[in-house]
């Protein structure tokens, strides 16, 4: 393998602090979510950066952006990437660093004067974080054929608004078909979000994989009624289901164990006045398990325990499947690049399962794949207070290049 040229990390974290600035909100962090103008604003600043690296942009069909860097041969790419829509707490890293190391990769071969044999390709992907418009890794999904493109452009948020209509507003409903652009390799560089690497004072992580995920809303009938007059034997409180439901997915969490996880996100209560019975509650259930069976098992009990709740109470329950994907595992050759790369840069590594879901989680569909984390101090992300040291960051970029440059001299 070549050795790698120097990356230019003050041009990384100023390319970080700089995207950082649309959609900033107190506290560090940004607001960009999916399609909003604050994503449009975002996704035109890294464009721009791709073109001034005179990388060939290519847009397809669902806005995913795939900037190609051009090698001694032509045909399939090795691709790097991830996504630069946040959730509404948001932290600067997430995703971001992923798309911006890519391309500071490229930065560094150009200024060594390196052409790869195969093509380089840096990408982000549309909704990612599934915080707008479910399901989340939208546009890696359809790029990966387990999503119809149909489908995914007629899905809607909270306001009815449909992605293509979203997409065509700000401009970045491509003209090339999903899938076109087909990897020989993926690799994926995200902070860990989660307290893993610190905990265990370590700076890269070889991720073995990503743990199923399961995303339901139940949207609970109930009657409006007085607070004060209606006895309690009379109630159809869809209110009380709801705490019921949330406190139920605590409970199920420790019953299960093991790596079961547990969220209910949101919760809208209607007419969400202090004294009327809610006769509608609209609430969100994330059930996670690096195991199949239990996380079967966990979506069992839910399921089970909202219908008993729900006729007990004389209310009625609708279920909608928001998101569903079964525990991926990366290729063990691409696991044991990650440590062998780590370890020639004289960086503690240690393998380690992801917690949250990612875009190469499907690119992993397509091609052999990877993905290098970093530590996310105290564990934060989802938060405007997310943060990984200047150190990691570098750590994690000089990793992402040698094996971007590995595998594209294959
Ligand atoms: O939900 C997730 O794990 C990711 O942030 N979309
Ligand atoms: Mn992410
Ligand atoms: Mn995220």
């Amino acid at each position: 393998m070549k050795n790698s040229p120097p990356l230019d990390h003050a041009h990384l974290h100023a390319r970080i602090a700089a995207l950082a600035e649309i959609g900033a909100v107190e506290g560090g962090g940004c607001a960009r979510l999916a399609l909003t103008d604050e994503d449009k604003a975002g996704r035109d600043l890294v464009v721009s950066w791709m073109r001034a690296q005179g990388l060939a942009i290519h847009v397809d069909a669902i806005g995913n952006v795939f900037a190609i860097r051009a090698g001694r041969e032509s045909g399939a790419p090795v691709m790097t990437g991830s996504h630069v829509d946040t959730v509404r707490t948001g932290g600067r890293f997430d995703g971001n660093l992923g798309v911006l190391a890519g391309l500071e990769a490229c930065r560094a071969l150009d200024a060594a004067g390196i052409v790869t044999r195969h093509p380089l390709c840096v990408a982000f992907f549309t909704n990612e974080e599934g915080a707008r418009f479910q399901p989340d890794m939208m546009g890696s999904l359809v790029h990966a054929g387990g999503l119809s493109l149909e489908e995914a452009l007629a899905a809607t948020d909270g306001a009815g608004i449909a992605v293509g209509d979203e997409l065509d507003r700000i401009g970045y409903r491509g003209t090339m078909a999903p899938g076109t652009i087909r990897p020989r390799a993926f690799v994926e560089l995200h902070i860990e979000q989660g307290p893993v690497l610190e905990d265990s004072a370590v700076t890269i992580g070889a991720v073995t994989g990503v743990q199923g995920i399961s995303w339901h809303e139940f949207t609970i009938g109930g009657v409006s009624a007085h607070a004060g007059t209606t006895p309690m034997r009379l109630r159809h409180d869809a209110g009380y289901v709801a705490a019921e439901i949330a406190t139920f997915t605590r409970r199920l969490t420790r019953e299960i164990g093991g790596t079961q996880v547990g969220t209910v996100g949101v919760v809208e209560l209607r007419p969400n006045l202090i004294n009327v019975i809610a006769n509608q509650a609209r609430l969100t259930v994330d059930l996670r398990n690096t195991d199949e069976t239990n996380l079967r098992e966990a979506e069992a009990r839910l399921f089970a325990f909202v219908d008993a709740t729900v006729a007990a109470e004389g209310c009625t329950v609708a279920v909608r499947k928001l998101a569903r994907f079964e525990p991926v595992d990366f290729p063990p050759d691409m696991i044991a690049r990650v440590e062998r790369l780590a370890i020639a840069r004289g960086r503690s590594v240690m393998r380690l399962p992801s917690g949250a879901g990612h875009d190469a989680q499907m690119l992993a569909r397509l091609c052999p794949t990877a993905m290098i984390f970093v530590p996310s101090v105290k564990g934060l992300s989802h938060n405007v207070a997310e943060f990984t040291t200047p150190a990691d960051i570098e750590a994690g970029a000089d990793i992402l290049l040698d094996l971007l440059l590995e595998l594209a001299e294959a």
